[in-house]
């Protein structure tokens, strides 16, 4: 196979330091070494690749933009989306690992945490020693978070915690969840570390979106919370609406990932395959998916860049995260499932990779914010009218 050189109609690399060059194409070989010549089989058999997860420390990835005081690499912005866009190439499962260690579990910590909590925490999740979950997401409220159930009540020596989370990515795997339950009504932020009594986290089964990644039920059966595990500077449902934009980011950049890899598979197949004794590249209708295809890719390049820009100046609104989120999620999924009819029957096979990018995509639409509700965020920013109820 040919060595993937990235796709970039416009010469976005023009916009990139040297520096985020580096470290772009050093997780590019990564992911071409280490990502894609495993990572069929884990998807078949629903498995997380454990054995990355010292690499991916050892190259700085989780906490990527966070003090070097703590182990991190202390990157900026457009490097770590960079970083994103790279590992998702390889599968979303694998960026979504990232995401969650990263965005929503050490920036928590990071900016609503104690100085103990960070100095305990922090160093042990940037080497890996140590994973993390992020659960907010409950059975009975997806898009509509601020109506949890789940609760925390002040005893004696701690909080009390009752209730139930789902769809959890890493929950079973993870050491550390940093756990949204109301206080006396307020959202609240809690470290509840694994093993502690009355709290399990059953893997959920029977995926067929993002297999290389574990998702899971975290129950809470009176469990006890000590004193030190709050994450004191929460108060409100805004704090984890702050850890979502973390995230939100980094799929916006890793989604480029996947339409790249799909394009590059469509791509190469249209330029070899032979239909009416021509590639059926030469063919007006499959040129104009490819050029659609490449389009996207480039509005969505230059919509990042400026967006880790923002970011990286401190000017960016939450919105605009929704709206990348929401552009290139939607356009992601579009490419792949265009990708697929230019590749034929081959395209259903995993011998290509973009099926699975398919099918995680659908995965990656709906999580950190559905297409409408992303819809409706924007739309409420330039109306001024909410139209969520
Ligand atoms: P609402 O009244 O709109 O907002 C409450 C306060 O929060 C502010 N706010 C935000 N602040 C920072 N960042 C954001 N993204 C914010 N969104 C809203 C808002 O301005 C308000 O502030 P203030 O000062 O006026 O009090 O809240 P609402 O209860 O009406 O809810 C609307 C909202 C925004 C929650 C809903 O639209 C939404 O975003 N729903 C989506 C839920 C979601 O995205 N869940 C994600 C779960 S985590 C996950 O999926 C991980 S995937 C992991 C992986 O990568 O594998
Ligand atoms: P619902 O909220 O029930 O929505 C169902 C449909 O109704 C959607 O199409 C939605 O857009 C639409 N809808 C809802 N309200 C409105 C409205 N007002 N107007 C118009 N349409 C509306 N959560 C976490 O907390 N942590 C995680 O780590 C995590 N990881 C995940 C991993 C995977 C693989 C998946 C699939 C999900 C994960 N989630 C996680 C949960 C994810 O954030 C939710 O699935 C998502 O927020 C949507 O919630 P829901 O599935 O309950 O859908």
């Amino acid at each position: 196979m040919n060595k993937f050189t990235g796709v970039d109609y416009f010469n976005t690399d023009s916009l990139l330091s040297s520096e985020e060059l580096l470290i772009r194409d050093t997780i590019r070989d990564f992911v071409s070494d280490e990502i894609i010549p495993i990572i069929e089989k884990y998807n078949r058999e629903g498995q997380f690749p454990m054995q990355l997860i010292p690499k991916m420390a050892e190259l700085g990835l989780f906490g990527t933009t966070l003090p070097q005081q703590y182990g991190c690499a202390e990157l900026n912005n457009v490097a770590y989306g960079l970083i994103m866009q790279e590992l998702e190439r390889g599968d979303s499962g694998i960026r979504s690992f990232v995401s969650v260690q990263s965005a929503l579990v050490m920036y928590p910590i990071y900016t609503f945490g104690s100085d103990e909590q960070k100095n305990k925490w922090l160093p042990l999740l940037a080497k890996g020693e140590k994973i993390g979950c992020f659960g907010l997401t409950e059975p009975d409220f997806g898009s509509n978070p601020g109506g949890m159930i789940t609760k925390a009540e002040k005893v004696k020596d701690g909080y009390l915690l009752n209730g139930a989370k789902m769809w959890i990515t890493n929950g079973t795997i993870a050491d550390i969840a940093v756990v949204w339950a109301k206080l006396d009504g307020v959202v609240r932020g809690f470290l509840v570390e694994k093993g502690t009594i009355g709290f399990t986290a059953p893997e959920m089964k029977g995926k067929h979106s993002l297999r290389a990644s574990v998702t899971s039920e975290l129950i809470f059966d009176n469990v006890l919370i000590p004193e030190e595990n709050i994450l004191p500077q929460t108060s409100g449902l805004k704090n984890a609406l702050m850890c979502l934009n973390q995230a939100r980011y980094g799929i916006a950049w890793g989604v480029v990932g996947s339409m790249m890899a799909c394009y590059d598979s469509a791509l190469n197949y249209a330029k070899t395959r032979i239909q009416f004794d021509k590639p059926i590249a030469s063919f007006q209708m499959i040129q104009e998916k490819l050029v659609y295809i490449l389009t996207e890719i480039t509005k969505a390049q230059l919509m990042n860049i400026q967006l880790g820009r923002l970011k990286d100046s401190g000017k960016l609104k939450f919105t605009q995260v929704s709206m990348a989120k929401r552009n290139n999620c939607e356009k992601a999924l579009e490419i792949a499932r265009m990708s697929r009819e230019i590749l034929g029957a081959n395209g259903i096979l995993d011998e290509y990779p973009v099926m699975r990018h398919a099918a995680n995509l659908e995965s990656v639409k709906t999580y950190e914010g559905t297409h409408e509700m992303h819809t409706l965020i924007i739309g409420e920013d330039i109306t001024g009218i909410s139209a969520f109820e």
